[in-house]
C-alpha cells in the first residue's frame, strides 16, 4: 500500500457487544477486550501542564505561570488487541503497548533512548594507533616494520621512506596531505570522540480509566537529559521536563475511522 492509502475499519463487533450489555440491563460496555477488539475514543484535552523543569533555570516564568485557558483540544484513540493478547493505543501521534490495571483502566506506556557522543579533539595519529604522535614513541604509519622517525646509532632514518597514499611523496617531509582513501581529508589527522556521552529518556505514559461509555485519563511525558563520564562540560545541567495533561471522552460506537497509512515520521511527540 502506498503512503496516501487509507484504512477503514468499524468497531461493529463493539457496538454489538454493547448492545447485547444494555438489553441484560448492565449499565454501559465491559471494559474487557478479546483478542482482534478494538475501541475508538473521542477525547477532549485539558490545555498541557508543564512542570518547572521545563523552562530555563528551573523556574515557570511570570508571564506562564498565571495562563488559563477553557478550551479544549481534541483526539482520537484507538485501543485494540492483537494475537498475543497485546494491548496497544494509537494516540495518532504514537503507538504505546500497555496492560489492564484494575477492573476499568489501562496504562500505557512508551520509552525512547537517545545516545549521542559529541565530536571530540582531533590530534595528529599518523599510524592510528589511538597515541597522539607528539607522545607517540614508535610510529609506524606504513605498516613496514620500520620506525618512522628514529634512527640507527649512526643516525641514519630506521625508515628511508615513508608514503601511505603512495603518491610518490615522503609523507613525513614531502607530502602536503596523505589521502589514500581520497576522501579529501588528511588520513593523518584522526577525529577523537567526546570523553562523554550525552543522554535524553522521553517516557511516554497514557493512563484511562474506562466507566460504561465514557473514559477518564492523563497522558504525561517525561524528558530525562544526563550526561556520562568524567569529562562533563561543566555548562551541561541535567534536568527533567514533564508535561501533563488530563482528558475525558467518549467511546465511539460504530466508529468509521480514517487511518493515514505511511512511514513513521521523525521523532515522536508527546501523546
Ligand atoms: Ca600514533
Ligand atoms: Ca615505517
Ligand atoms: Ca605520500
Ligand atoms: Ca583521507
Amino acid at each position: 500500500m502506498t503512503g496516501n492509502q487509507t484504512m477503514t475499519y468499524r468497531t461493529i463487533k463493539n457496538a454489538l457487544f454493547c448492545a447485547t450489555v444494555a438489553l441484560l440491563g448492565a449499565t454501559g460496555c465491559s471494559t474487557e477486550l478479546d483478542d482482534g477488539d478494538y475501541q475508538v475514543f473521542r477525547v477532549a484535552f485539558e490545555s498541557e501542564k508543564a512542570d518547572a523543569g521545563c523552562y530555563v533555570d528551573g523556574e515557570i516564568p511570570e508571564s506562564i505561570r498565571e495562563d488559563t485557558t477553557t478550551l479544549k483540544s481534541g483526539g482520537t484513540f484507538i485501543m485494540y488487541v492483537t494475537e498475543q493478547g497485546d494491548v496497544f493505543l494509537d494516540t495518532g501521534s504514537m503507538v504505546l503497548l500497555g496492560e489492564k490495571e484494575g477492573d476499568t483502566g489501562y496504562q500505557f506506556e512508551g520509552e525512547v533512548v537517545d545516545v549521542e557522543v559529541p565530536p571530540g579533539r582531533t590530534i595528529l595519529d599518523a599510524d592510528h594507533d589511538g597515541i597522539e604522535d607528539a607522545d607517540d614513541l614508535a610510529i609506524d604509519a606504513d605498516m613496514d616494520g620500520l620506525d618512522d622517525y628514529n634512527t640507527d646509532l649512526e643516525g641514519f632514518p630506521l625508515d628511508d621512506f615513508v608514503d601511505v597514499d603512495g603518491d610518490g611523496l615522503d609523507d613525513r617531509n614531502q607530502d602536503d596531505i596523505v589521502d589514500a582513501n581520497m576522501d579529501g581529508e588528511d588520513d593523518r589527522y584522526v577525529d577523537l570522540p567526546a570523553p562523554y556521552k550525552l543522554r535524553t529518556v522521553r517516557d511516554y505514559r497514557v493512563e484511562i480509566t474506562m466507566n460504561g461509555d465514557v473514559v477518564l485519563g492523563e497522558t504525561r511525558s517525561t524528558i530525562r537529559n544526563t550526561c556520562e563520564g568524567a569529562e562533563c562540560p561543566e555548562a551541561f545541567q541535567a534536568s527533567t521536563c514533564t508535561v501533563q495533561n488530563e482528558f475525558q471522552g467518549v467511546l465511539i460506537e460504530d466508529a468509521q475511522v480514517d487511518v493515514a497509512l505511511g512511514a513513521p515520521t521523525g521523532e515522536p511527540s508527546a501523546p
